[in-house]
């Protein structure tokens, strides 16, 4: 089971792995990079991922899925969202936000010494591969990307900028703890709609690909190598009952980033509190 670098992927995989063992499975744990994990998927190097998220990874998956070594293994009850947000109080500083044309009018404001006179968006790590550069310029936005070194840098810089009363704008996603410790918007940009990331004549820029938003109710799929269910079918059976809500995903991201326990305690604590929402799918 494959692990990432952001806290409910983490503790997610480790409630997982807990029911696996609990129906007599052997289970090992592998930190891995969260784009490479598609090219591990089809050689049965890791067996799952059990966070694919839309916006972030529907490329490759879709890609891994016409291999034909990796199957869909269904879909969580969550739905998701990955994009730009801010702190609610940067509203005040930048009138007409949400609405991303008003990003232009107060670039300067988010301008930091890295960034010169542009504004400065603040990305995840670059494992997470949301083609912000690409909408930058589709979008002709006044903005620079800088990526975060890490989820945790994300959450700092929300505590920094909130202490010091400076705009901030940056990578988010719901389901996640930040919703219940800040308030805060996604910033709406040109919907997204099919093709708007892949061909240039869809969206409101005629000559360039990613002129759109990410999805706002964005799938989180279960992924599987395809020698799985041959392999180990009652766990495969299993997998494919596995579903998580918002809240819950939420609450495995809190339990670590909020409450500050190991992801190991995280998800023990999780399966202890939650043992009617899981014994049904390993019977
Ligand atoms: C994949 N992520 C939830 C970090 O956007």
């Amino acid at each position: 089971i494959p692990t990432h670098n952001w806290s409910s992927q983490i503790v997610m995989s480790h409630v997982v792995g807990d029911i696996m063992k609990s129906m007599g499975y052997t289970v090992e744990y592998t930190e891995t990079d969260s784009n490479a994990v598609y090219d591990m998927l089809k050689t049965g190097e890791v067996s799952v991922e059990l966070e694919v998220w839309e916006g972030v990874f529907g490329k490759l998956f879709s890609a891994a899925l016409e291999s034909g070594d990796v199957v869909d293994a269904g879909s969580h009850q969550a739905t998701t969202r990955e994009e730009w947000w801010y702190p609610a109080y940067v509203e005040d500083m930048c009138p007409g936000l949400p609405d991303w044309e008003a990003l232009n009018s107060c670039a300067a404001k988010f301008a930091t010494s890295e960034t010169g006179g542009k504004g400065m968006f603040l990305a995840g790590p670059e494992d997470w591969p949301q083609h912000h550069v690409e909408r930058i310029k589709a979008l002709d936005l006044n903005f620079e990307m800088v990526h975060a070194a890490s989820a945790e840098a994300l959450w700092s810089a929300i505590d920094e900028a909130k202490a010091e009363g400076r705009a901030l704008v940056l990578q988010n996603w719901t389901p996640n703890f930040v919703e219940a410790v800040h308030p805060g918007k996604f910033v709406e940009f040109p919907p997204y709609q099919a093709g708007c990331n892949d061909d240039p004549s869809v969206g409101i820029n005629p000559d360039m690909a990613y002129d759109c938003g990410a999805p706002v109710d964005g799938y989180l799929k279960k992924a599987a190598w395809s020698g799985m269910a041959g392999k180990w079918p009652k766990a495969y059976q299993t997998l494919e009952q596995i579903s998580f809500t918002n809240a819950q995903i939420a609450e495995m991201a809190k339990l670590v980033d909020v409450d500050g326990m190991t992801a190991e305690d995280a998800a023990a604590a999780w399966l202890e509190a939650n043992r009617s929402v899981w014994t049904p799918w390993t019977q």
